[in-house]
């Protein structure tokens, strides 16, 4: 199971790598990696194991930020009408996204960084993505709210981008032209 001390942190070059693709079928040592990133979301989910391991709560964890420089993640929240979002991303692509943009009020965190940075990240409101599953079946969905914000935040971290990257320096709470802030629950 991926532990806290698995996941690499801000300053690891893994971080900053553009990840590559994956081959299908998928090695063996390639579904335990799937296996394993959608396992931790869900014991981080979890208040005994979460609680036992010290596992820092995740809605989606990405292949690198275990050294993995690979483009797979997972993602697995906790969806409104009851039923989880949960799944495997493999040479994950979004392929089309509404110009309108949104942020979480909150602001953004990550599981590869020790400090709260504020200030808001500006990501698309919805978006289509195409991926592929384990079985290298490929499927397309369309995410909007906490699901559109982290996929693309996962997607960022195949191509070496962290949150932080797309705060606005200068003025971190800058309103985000057209952009409808996503309220969590
Ligand atoms: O990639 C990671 O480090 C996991 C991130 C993913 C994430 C960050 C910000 C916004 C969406 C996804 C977080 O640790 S997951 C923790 C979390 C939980 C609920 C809502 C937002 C973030
Ligand atoms: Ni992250």
């Amino acid at each position: 199971m991926i532990l806290m001390e698995d996941i690499v942190r801000e300053g690891h070059p893994a971080l900053r790598k553009k990840s590559v693709e994956v081959t299908f079928p998928l090695s063996t040592e390639d579904r335990t990696l799937c296996d394993d990133l959608l396992n931790y979301l869900k014991n981080s989910a979890d208040p005994e194991i979460s609680e036992k391991y010290s596992l820092r709560a995740g809605v989606g964890i990405a292949a690198p930020q275990i050294n993995v420089t690979k483009r797979v993640f997972a993602l697995h929240l906790p969806e409104l009408k009851g039923e989880t979002l949960s799944f495997i991303a493999i040479n994950p692509k979004i392929v089309s996204h509404s110009v309108e943009k949104t942020y979480l009020e909150s602001g953004e965190g990550c599981l590869s960084v020790d400090r709260n940075i504020e200030g808001y990240v500006p990501r698309y409101k919805r978006i289509t993505i195409t991926a592929f599953d384990v079985e290298g079946n490929e499927f397309k969905l369309r995410l909007k709210g906490l699901a559109a914000i982290a996929f693309q935040h996962e997607l960022d971290h195949l191509n070496g981008i962290m949150f932080y990257d797309h705060i606005d320096k200068a003025d971190p709470y800058k309103e985000i032209p057209g952009a409808v802030p996503f309220m969590r629950d």
